[in-house]
C-alpha cells in the first residue's frame, strides 16, 4: 500500500476517533445516528425509486404491445425485455464526464438514462412498428431519437435509441420521468454483447484489441446483413406468395 493511501486511512481513522468523542460529548446515541443516516439517503431513495417505477410504466406499455400484435400478426415480436436502473457508480462517472454539477436536481435534467429499458425483437421491421406505437401513446413525449440501424456507429454498433418521459402517478402528483429505450435485434443484442466484453476487456495488447475490434466491424456488417435477409424471408412468407 502506497504512503499515500497510509495517510488517507490514518486521517479517516482519526475523524472516525474525533466523530465518537464528540457524539460522547453531546449524548448522540445510536437512534439519533441511525435518523440521521436515514435523512440524508431518503432524498436519493426518492430518486431512484421514481425511474423504477417509469422502467414500470414503459416494460408494461411494451407487454401489451407485444400482446396486442401477437393477435395481429404471425407471432409475438418481442423476444425478450430487460430494464436497469444505473448505477450509483456510473452516474458519478457520468456527472465527471459530462462535467455538470453533482447535485440530484441537475443528474435528472443531464443524465438521461438513468432508467433504460432494452427491448429485443427478431426482426428489424417490429423495432420500428413498436416504436411507432410506443411514440403514438398520448403520456408518451420523445425527447432525443438515434438511429444507430439505418446509422451504425463506427465500432458496428447497431439499435434504435429512444429518450422517452413518462408520467408516473405518486400519492399527491404526477412527475414525468425519463427512460432511454434501446431496441434492437437479437443478433445486434448478441453482438454488442460481445462488443461491451472487448470494450471492458484489460491486459489485452494494444494490437490484439484493435485485430479484434476490425473483426467485430466484419461481424456487424454480415449480421446486418443477415438480420435483411431473415427480414425478406418473413415478408415472403407474411405476403403468402
Ligand atoms: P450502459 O451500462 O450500457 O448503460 P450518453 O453518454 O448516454 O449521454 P451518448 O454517447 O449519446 O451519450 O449515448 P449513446 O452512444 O447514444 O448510447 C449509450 C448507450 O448505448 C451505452 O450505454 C450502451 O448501452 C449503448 N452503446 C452505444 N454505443 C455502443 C457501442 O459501440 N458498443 C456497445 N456494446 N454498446 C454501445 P453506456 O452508458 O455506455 O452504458
Amino acid at each position: 500500500m502506497s504512503e499515500n493511501n497510509n495517510d488517507i486511512i490514518k486521517q479517516a481513522d482519526d475523524m472516525a476517533k474525533e466523530l465518537v468523542k464528540f457524539s460522547e460529548r453531546i449524548n448522540f446515541n445510536e437512534e439519533m445516528f441511525l435518523d440521521i443516516i436515514q435523512e440524508s439517503i431518503a432524498p436519493a431513495e426518492e430518486f431512484f425509486s421514481y425511474y423504477a417505477c417509469a422502467i414500470m410504466e414503459v416494460e408494461t406499455k411494451f407487454k401489451v404491445l407485444n400482446e396486442m400484435f401477437s393477435l395481429k400478426y404471425d407471432g409475438n415480436p418481442i423476444e425478450n425485455i430487460t430494464s436497469r436502473v444505473k448505477d450509483y457508480d456510473s452516474i458519478i462517472r457520468k456527472v465527471i464526464k459530462k462535467n455538470i454539477p453533482r447535485d440530484l436536481e441537475s443528474i435528472e435534467e443531464n443524465i438521461h438514462d438513468i432508467a433504460g429499458v432494452r427491448v429485443v425483437c427478431s426482426f428489424v421491421d417490429d423495432i420500428y412498428r413498436l416504436a411507432r406505437c410506443l411514440l403514438q401513446q398520448d403520456d408518451v413525449t420523445l425527447i432525443s431519437k438515434k438511429d444507430y440501424i439505418k446509422n451504425p456507429k463506427p465500432s458496428g454498433y447497431r439499435s434504435l435509441h429512444l429518450i422517452i418521459s413518462v408520467p408516473i402517478f405518486l400519492e399527491n402528483q404526477k412527475k414525468n420521468v425519463k427512460v432511454e429505450v434501446q431496441l434492437r435485434t437479437i443478433a445486434m443484442d448478441f453482438w454488442a454483447s460481445l462488443e461491451h466484453k472487448l470494450k471492458y476487456k484489460k491486459n489485452l495488447p494494444e494490437e490484439k484489441k484493435d485485430m479484434l475490434s476490425q473483426e467485430l466491424i466484419d461481424c456487424a456488417n454480415e449480421s446486418a446483413m443477415l438480420d435483411e435477409r431473415m427480414q425478406n424471408v418473413r415478408n415472403i412468407i407474411l405476403k403468402g406468395e
